[in-house]
């Protein structure tokens, strides 16, 4: 999460950076304001014995994971998923991915409903709070391996927009207007 930007709406390879002309940066220290999003920069080199994200786990209370790859040979039905990530969606609960591999974006609506495309890469974890608008993308390199992390049974079902009456939704709405 080097890198993220408000992106265009042209219907060009969804996969493209897709900035906007000429190109509108994001800050990383200003998308939590714009979009609630969390992210931290782990240290790939070091993750195996450096116990930072073991900590966060710990903090935040994510006692399930599993591994996601995303690749056109590994992962079934692969031409549906991809169409799938990149419905806009919410969840009821966090997105919490952590890039071990590969790259990929996703998009964010902020709150003033305009996309925002953060670029993961090797080493970030992003958590997208439950209720916010989002999809997700690979970039041009076709490959991301992902850990998920969630609080408990995971439950990892996107409920496509218009989704405004989830009472997750209209959380996620108040909690930016009181806190951003
Ligand atoms: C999701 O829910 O959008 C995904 O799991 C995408 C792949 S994880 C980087
Ligand atoms: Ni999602």
């Amino acid at each position: 999460m080097s890198r993220a930007w408000y992106m265009n709406d042209l219907p060009d390879d969804q996969r493209l950076e897709r900035q906007m002309d000429p190109p509108q940066p994001v800050e990383i220290s200003q998308l939590r304001e714009l979009t609630g999003v969390t992210h931290y920069k782990l240290n790939p080199a070091t993750l195996a014995t450096d116990g930072v994200l073991e900590g966060i786990k710990q903090d935040r209370g994510y006692n399930y994971e599993d591994c996601c790859e995303i690749s056109k040979g590994t992962l079934p039905d692969y031409e549906v998923k991809i169409k799938n990530f990149f419905t806009e969606h919410i969840h009821t609960d966090e997105e919490i991915r952590f890039v071990e591999k590969g790259s990929g974006y996703f998009d964010v609506r902020d709150k003033n409903d305009r996309w925002i495309r953060i670029e993961c890469l090797e080493g970030d974890l992003i958590i997208l709070p439950a209720g916010i608008y989002h999809r997700f993308t690979l970039d041009m390199n076709n490959y991301i391996k992902a850990r998920r992390f969630f609080c408990g049974e995971p439950i990892w079902t996107p409920h496509n927009r218009p989704a405004d009456h989830f009472k997750e939704r209209q959380s996620y709405v108040s909690w930016m207007k009181t806190n951003f």
